[in-house]
């Protein structure tokens, strides 16, 4: 039987359905369980294999169904289908995204995993089956507003649920039932299936009939509730450490729940010696996150195998590596030792010997007492989770050159004076099979037809098109794609937002996570300047701009939701203000997601990425727009240097403070001296504070203005920079818009933006971590 006649006979014998009468839930159910029918047969290990194994509390996929029909090559048939019956294969677009994670570190998750599919490596994802998802965002008068995310309410058929394979995670003073739910990740058209498990907690027994006879109903179902609360919700936390009891149990509860997975796995084929541990399993540490794992192994081998804690450390090490991806000091997880011994008594006696270790070894390397102290992973009563995943792995890396460095020099230095040889980097990559040939069909095309489809799967391919950028033929076709992407784009926004915007302007986007480091803030202040500027007459000639935000606040980060309403009364000024009408827009898109950047990106000319140098690990947004064609507004920062390392310079917009002179000013930066000085400046932060715009008494206007001008008792004034790099950034982006008068021109380094973007397919980032870090 077909794929089509599965679909039409699991509509008939389950849903008791047509096509023609079924609702968008039964066809998305009948679509992807005739898919996973279909894939069936190719899910499955190679026995004697070595696994990697990426251990993530985050995976944010997305919206599977149309990847997971194209990956399987059934696109075609399914849309076939659909025509055949009258229906629109847009109408999966109502389905909720996947929406496991919070930004960068969750999105490469799925990434890796969809490129390694796609390559034949044996590499299954490890996380937590949350009850519910990112938050999803709504405004209410400008402000952030949140509600949840219930991500499997239209069922969730792409996942298996694996009963027999449940463990059991025990607390101090609790024991769960941690339920394997399987997902297939499948290789682009290649026949590999590999798996991501995300666990989900559930209560060993349901329902306490005693309780509930005695009439004490709360009590008959709270070991219920207490099992579910485990994963009932994503900590919404992007780079910003919250040292909650639920959230170290969340780690705790997926780290054991997948150690001891592999352990069975390895017993049951090899028995209880373990010497080839290390060969068969490879564990990827994404972030600190999972970094419980390290001890709680060792726990299980000394424990449940008789190892000594010797034996057990050396094939920790040879198992686990360790990626950082952040800088930030406020993102590094420490964990109080009265919290662990409260929730999970049992680990921490190997934490201690891991810190005894480390201590033994130090003194024997001849560092004095004094150094010793930055390495202790139990300092300050705290255990220090990045020191542990450091010392206690084989492989240490950052996510860009730059970044990497970083570690080497600054975050983690003393560590690298000690184990050098740990320390690489693999620099992030993004997945084309989506943010390429799924969410652009047309510039696919385009592509295909130039040099054939092999770039699907090898992005170095790409290379070839350099020879068409001097084809006119070949640049107005590209032109026109972008404009059909534009049109496409204001359509949705129209339908979704309710706001119309004008496909002839150009599109200036920036989306990421709302963060002071990003600086969103600063690209709201130049937007009033260059509105200032016109009103004024000093800027003329101004080619019209729409200015596009999506991003997500942190529920509890009061400034990052100052930032969102402030961007969204300048909005408003701008849209009433009808001498801008056919100048400037801006929008902030409400609830930003994974299926959202795949329309924005393809539509934008200009792509923002303007981190304080020397803040953002790496960013991979920056490498969607690019291979979408568009040009880099940026800072020497993260993969950005890598990008006009690429695409060159003089087709992009680097402007700002370098990461060197952000370090000479720092300890002299005045920003009050900037804005006393420069009437530009003053002018646009006075309007936090002057009245121009309305925080309806939030105090949150004031506050951003303090933030910046006097800073506060865990900041010094503008932290992240925002007044010295104004001029610049205002510079380089009156620059690019005088460019893009010459419309060929710009095109041509749209162009030349895509045609070398190939480093940045995680194709290339997870082959490198396969040859240098798991096999
Ligand atoms: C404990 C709270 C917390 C939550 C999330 C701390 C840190 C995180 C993540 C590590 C933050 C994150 O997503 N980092 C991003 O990782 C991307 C993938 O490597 C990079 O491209 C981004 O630059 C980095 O900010």
């Amino acid at each position: 039987m077909n794929f089509s006649q599965k679909v039409l006979q699991i509509l008939d014998e389950q849903h008791n359905t047509t096509p023609k009468k079924a609702t968008t839930k039964q066809l998305y159910d009948a679509v992807s369980k005739a898919a996973m029918l279909n894939l069936k047969k190719d899910w499955k290990t190679t026995p004697g294999q070595k696994r990697a194994c990426y251990l993530s509390a985050e995976f944010l996929i997305g919206r599977l169904v149309y990847a997971n029909l194209m990956n399987l090559g059934l696109a075609k048939e399914c849309e076939d289908l659909f025509i055949k019956e009258g229906i629109d294969l847009k109408c999966f677009e109502e389905i909720e995204d996947d929406a496991l994670g919070n930004g960068g570190l969750g999105r490469l998750a799925a990434c890796f995993l969809d490129s390694a599919a796609s390559h034949h490596i044996p590499l299954d994802g490890f996380g937590i089956r949350y009850r519910y998802g990112l938050f999803k965002q709504y405004f209410d008068n400008g402000f952030q507003g949140e509600s949840a995310d219930d991500w499997q309410s239209f069922g969730d058929p792409w996942s298996v649920r694996k009963e027999d394979e449940a463990v059991t995670v025990s607390f101090r003073n609790q024991q769960v039932k941690a339920i394997p739910y399987d997902m297939p990740v499948i290789g682009y058209q290649n026949g590999c299936v590999n798996t991501l498990r995300l666990w989900q907690a559930e209560p060993i027994n349901g329902f306490n009939f005693h309780a509930f006879n005695d009439l004490k109903y709360d009590e008959a179902v709270k070991e219920a509730n207490d099992a579910e609360n485990i994963n009932a919700v994503l900590y919404p936390n992007d780079n910003g450490y919250e040292g909650r009891v639920l959230r170290l149990k969340q780690q705790y509860f997926f780290s054991s729940a997948t150690m001891q997975t592999l352990v069975n796995r390895y017993t049951a084929e090899y028995g209880e010696n373990f010497s080839a541990f290390a060969d068969c399993y490879a564990v990827q540490l994404n972030d600190t996150h999972p970094t419980i794992s390290i001890p709680e192994l060792i726990r299980i081998l000394c424990e449940d195998y008789l190892l000594t804690f010797e034996e057990a450390f050396e094939i920790a090490q040879k198992t686990f590596a360790y990626t950082n991806h952040t800088i930030m000091a406020e993102a590094l997880e420490k964990w109080d030792v009265s919290m662990i011994l409260d929730v999970i008594p049992q680990v921490y006696p190997y934490i201690v010997m891991l810190h005894n270790r480390l201590s033994r070894e130090l003194k024997t390397k001849n560092i004095t007492s004094d150094t010793q102290k930055c390495y202790h992973i139990i300092a300050d009563n705290q255990v220090q989770m990045a020191r542990m995943a450091v010392y206690a792995s084989h492989s240490t890396n950052g996510v860009a050159q730059i970044h990497t460095e970083i570690l080497k020099n600054e975050v983690l230095h003393e560590w690298y004076m000690l184990y050098p040889q740990r320390f690489n980097n693999k620099t992030n990559g993004i997945t084309q099979r989506r943010w390429l040939a799924l969410c652009n069909k047309e510039l696919s095309n385009f592509i295909t037809e130039h040099i054939g489809d092999k770039w699907i799967t090898d992005l170095d391919e790409l290379k070839k098109m350099q020879t068409y950028v001097d084809d006119e033929t070949a640049l107005n076709t590209f032109m026109q794609i972008k404009s059909e992407k534009k049109r496409q784009l204001c359509d949705y926004i129209k339908a979704y937002e309710g706001v119309e915007i004008n496909p002839n302007f150009i599109f200036d986007v920036q989306i990421k996570r709302l963060h002071e480091y990003k600086r969103q803030l600063l690209n709201a202040f130049s937007i009033l300047d260059t509105y200032y500027g016109i009103k004024d007459g000093r800027i003329k000639d101004f080619t019209p701009t729409v200015y596009l935000f999506g991003a997500k606040a942190a529920p509890g980060y009061f400034r990052a939701k100052g930032i969102i309403k402030y961007i969204n009364e300048i909005a408003k000024m701008i849209a009433v203000d009808p001498e801008m009408k056919d100048k400037m827009q801006v929008l902030f898109v409400h609830n930003y997601n994974v299926s959202y950047a795949e329309k924005l990106i393809p539509a934008a000319d200009i792509s923002e990425q303007i981190s304080t140098a020397g803040t953002e690990a790496s960013g991979t947004g920056n490498m969607k727009f690019m291979l979408n064609g568009a040009v880099t507004m940026g800072t020497m920062d993260g993969a950005n240097i890598e990008i006009v390392e690429q695409a060159g310079r003089e087709n992009n917009y680097i402007f700002g403070a370098e990461v060197d002179e952000i370090a000479a000013v720092k300890s002299s930066y005045n920003p009050r001296n900037i804005y006393n000085n420069n009437p530009r400046i003053k002018r646009v932060l006075d309007t936090l504070i002057d009245g121009t715009f309305d925080d309806c008494g939030s105090g949150m206007f004031a506050e951003l203005y303090h933030a910046i001008l006097d800073g506060a008792s865990w900041h010094q004034p503008d932290h992240y920079f925002l007044l010295l790099d104004f001029e610049r950034y205002c510079d380089a982006r009156m620059q690019a818009n005088r460019d893009y008068k010459d419309k060929k021109a710009f095109a041509k380094k749209c162009f030349i933006n895509m045609a070398n973007a190939g480093k940045f397919s995680s194709d290339r980032t997870i082959k490198q971590y396969a040859e240098e870090i798991w096999f």
